[in-house]
């Protein structure tokens, strides 16, 4: 196991000790090494142009381009590289409503997200999902789900079909902190644990579910939330690219080893309101907490001062890449722009399966 009980131990020590969360030793220097420059400047682009990408959907939702909810994943940007970019094609990603990084980073392309978060109808789901249920069959990208822990136990029947069929493919969910009160979650774990199912559930701790600290809510701390099923469980700095993409590369070996479900905490933070609609801060939050958050656990810094330190990157290359991706984040608007709303018919389409001749409904591909 990457990350055993006691080094977690040792690990919450350390953080009750005083650490900050992304200044603790394993954000600091070490792990560069195993990666090489294209792997590290790849981290470095894919970061900015999820950053970037979401700046623009703001843009969009301020000037009432986007109607819905919508909701940022600014700040957590190394959870949905690091916990994805290790997978392979073929293994499954399920996520909540903050979904829309973890769609690119799965491999969907920024223009059709765009348009769905646009509502048009060149959108990943026909701009019938809006942002919170981006999807992508074809690349294993299973939604974008709008009620909190619903994708939990969905993850847990993808794990039990890639067992079914004898795969060694995995099924990385993503939930939030505050869905881990949701009964929904417990009767997954549990089950999962009893039939070893292949599914790394990512817990992203931002601290607040909406505008309750996690405090308020949980007796014990998020790690511990995951335990009582026999489930290994695991803490990491989700603000940290190369501490988080190193453990999850070794913990997805294990999984598809046969090592069964797992439970890790991503600590995180939220850069943005909870919603569009929300506020950055306010009586649950202080604005100076929110300012030290991003001037010190920033991902995006937190990576560019590492590599800028080991002389991996020079500012001109970091102004390249970011130039690069600001361009694409500007096309995926064009997209959206130039792609038609959905006509009214669409309204009746995707609604309910439809049923054979036989009336009946298969979904293994039989038709009788
Ligand atoms: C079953 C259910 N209850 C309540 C809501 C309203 N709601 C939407 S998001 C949210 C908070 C979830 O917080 P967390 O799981 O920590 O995820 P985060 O938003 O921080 O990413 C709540 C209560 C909902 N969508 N579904
Ligand atoms: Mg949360």
């Amino acid at each position: 196991m990457p990350e055993t009980e006691t080094k977690k131990k040792a690990k919450d020590e350390e953080k009750a000790n005083g650490d900050a969360n992304g200044q603790g030793k394993e954000g600091s220097g070490e792990g560069l090494e195993r990666f090489d420059r294209e792997q590290l400047h790849h981290f470095m682009r894919e970061m900015l142009l999820y950053r970037r990408f979401e700046e623009k959907a703001e843009e969009a939702y301020a000037i009432g381009k986007i109607g819905g909810f919508c909701h940022l994943h600014i700040g957590q940007e190394a959870v949905a590289l690091g916990f994805i970019g290790p997978l392979r094609d073929e293994d499954y990603v399920i996520t909540a409503y903050r979904d829309h990084t973890q769609a690119l980073a799965k491999g969907l392309e920024p223009g059709p997200v765009m348009a769905e978060l646009f509502g048009r109808d060149g959108g990943v789901s026909r701009g019938k999902g809006g942002s919170m249920h981006i999807f992508g069959v074809e690349q294993r990208f299973m939604g974008g789900h709008g009620i909190v822990g619903a994708q939990v136990p969905l993850a847990a029947g993808m794990g039990w079909s890639i067992k079914y069929r004898e795969e060694d493919h995995v099924c990385v969910c993503f939930l939030g902190d505050a869905a881990v009160n949701q009964g929904a979650f417990h009767e997954a774990m549990n089950m999962s644990a009893v039939w070893e199912l292949p599914v790394i559930y990512v817990v992203e701790n931002n601290e607040y579910g909406m505008g309750t600290a996690i405090e308020r809510v949980s007796a014990v701390p998020i790690v511990e939330r995951g335990e009582g099923y026999g489930v290994p469980t695991h803490t990491v700095n989700g603000q940290d690219i190369i501490e988080t993409w190193s453990f999850v590369e070794d913990l997805v070996q294990e999984v598809r080893d046969g090592a069964g479900p797992q439970y890790v905490e991503a600590r995180t933070y939220r850069f943005k309101g909870h919603s569009m609609s929300d506020p950055v801060s306010g009586t649950y939050r202080s604005k100076d907490e929110v300012e030290e958050k991003k001037e010190k656990e920033d991902p995006i810094t937190v990576l560019r001062e590492r590599l800028f330190e080991a002389e991996l990157m020079s500012q001109d290359e970091l102004e390249a890449l970011d130039e690069e991706v600001r361009k694409v984040a500007d096309e995926a608007v064009e997209f959206a722009e130039d792609s038609p709303f959905p006509s009214d018919e669409e309204l009746y389409t995707h609604v309910y399966a439809e049923l054979n001749e036989h009336g009946r409904l298969f979904l293994d591909g039989r038709d009788r």
